[in-house]
């Protein structure tokens, strides 16, 4: 068995989270990345070569897949990130497709009988196991993966048509404009959830058709998949029959794709009440992810009756929490809070430092950013638009080392 986290997108509606960046090493709860959710799903299901197809920005995600996830070679283990090749040329992938048909030596190397294809991009926890076995099972050169969303979100997503038996796929169209709900549920659509599985042969024979297609965009979701459901090899796998062991009746079938800046902030406020719906704290399927070495999280008092507190917040190694307060907040490793500052509804990346007596509200703040003493970020939202991104819901967003006046 081979693993593909298709790890190359770009992550535009993220900016500027994603200006230096590719989305999936975006940091996200504090201590992890994007991808380290679906590496830990792959891993905590035993699946341990794991090839990562990177292209966009690959920096710093070469380098968390490399430092971090160091499985044992000695046990023919590997979690290998690949960059573009121009393998085929002076080009870049032109499409999730084209990645796959331009990797191919890899998957000749290995010839497993069946290839994982998973995207990097989505907050979940998943038992791939359970979807190879029914994709074993049934036959089919293709199973998709996917879960009920609201109508509203259709065009964001492939688009689902099954058969009375809910288990064949018989129309499959990528991000519709028009689509319809279905029949039991009219304000939802199947939607696919970007994670695939293989049958090794079909999945080469169809990428090599598609390369061959001049008007083919060499996109999974648009070209491979639909190709497939012609041919009547595709099936789907229905997420809410995934069941990963230390879950709950409140967090099973979680599963967000945090392709937007809200989506992004609302998937972390999912993360902070007292009974989230997802768990960071599941032990029985743990989201794996490296660092290094810090101190542990430190609260104190400041001026004397100023007590450093946090509440309803996840709090990361390295913290110091001096004098000010955190409320619904995500604070990552290193952050600061000086005395009388206050931190509502927010999200903070690596090292941010908030001065004295300034006050956040509803904000996401990326790496290194320094917040002046007494600032008011997230109040006066049409003074934010004029130096920040301000959302559709209104989170202030605030870009890695940019310098923040009072
Ligand atoms: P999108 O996420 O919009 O829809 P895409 O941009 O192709 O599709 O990204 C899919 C995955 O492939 C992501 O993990 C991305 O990082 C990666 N990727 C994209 N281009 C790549 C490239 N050239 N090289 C390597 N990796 C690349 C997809 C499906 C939909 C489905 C949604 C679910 O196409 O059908 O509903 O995911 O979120």
């Amino acid at each position: 068995m081979l693993a593909v986290v298709l790890a190359g997108g770009e992550g535009k509606r993220l900016m500027p989270l994603t200006a230096d960046r590719a989305k999936p090493a975006v940091p996200f709860g504090g201590m992890y990345r994007l991808i380290d959710f679906v590496l830990s799903n792959l891993a905590n299901g035993g699946f341990l070569q794991i090839v990562v197809l990177t292209q966009y920005k690959n920096h710093s995600l070469d380098r968390h897949v490399s430092r971090t996830w160091r499985l044992s070679a000695m046990l023919g283990n590997y979690v290998t990130p690949v960059p573009a090749q121009q393998r085929l040329g002076p080009r870049w992938f032109s499409g999730s497709a084209d990645a796959l048909f331009q990797n191919l030596n890899l998957i000749y190397d290995e010839m497993p009988d069946h290839v994982i294809v998973f995207g990097a991009d989505h907050i979940y926890r998943m038992d791939p196991r359970q979807m190879l076995e029914q994709h074993e099972d049934s036959g089919a050169d293709v199973t998709v993966a996917a879960i009920r969303q609201p109508l509203s979100l259709a065009d964001q997503f492939g688009v689902i048509e099954t058969d009375p038996q809910g288990r064949r796929i018989v129309a499959f169209r990528e991000k519709p404009k028009d689509a319809v709900g279905l029949a039991d549920s009219p304000d939802e659509v199947f939607a696919s959830m970007g994670n695939y599985v293989f049958k090794t042969q079909s999945m080469i024979d169809a990428l090599r058709e598609d390369a061959l297609d001049p008007t083919s965009k060499h996109d999974l979701g648009g070209n491979i998949i639909p190709m497939l459901v012609k041919s009547g090899g595709a099936d789907v796998y229905d997420f809410a029959h995934n069941v990963v062991p230390g879950s709950t009746e409140r967090d099973r079938g979680y599963w967000r794709d945090v392709g937007t800046l809200d989506a992004y902030y609302e998937a972390h406020m999912d993360l902070i009440s007292a009974h989230p719906i997802f768990n960071l704290y599941n032990d029985k399927w743990p989201i794996h992810t490296g660092h290094d070495p810090l101190p542990p999280a430190k609260f104190v008092h400041n001026d004397g009756d100023r007590v450093g507190r946090a509440i309803d917040s996840l709090v990361s190694p390295g913290v110091i929490v001096s004098g000010g307060t955190a409320l619904r907040s995500i604070l990552s490793p290193k952050v600061v809070l000086h005395s009388h500052s206050l931190v509502e509804d927010s999200v903070l990346m690596e090292n941010v430092k908030i001065g004295r007596g300034a006050v956040v509200r509803k904000a996401i703040i990326d790496k290194n950013v320094v917040i002046p003493d007494g600032a008011r970020i997230g109040f006066d939202l049409d003074y934010d638009r004029t130096r920040f991104a301000v959302t559709r819901e209104g989170v202030v967003v605030i870009g890695k080392n940019e310098i923040v006046d009072r």
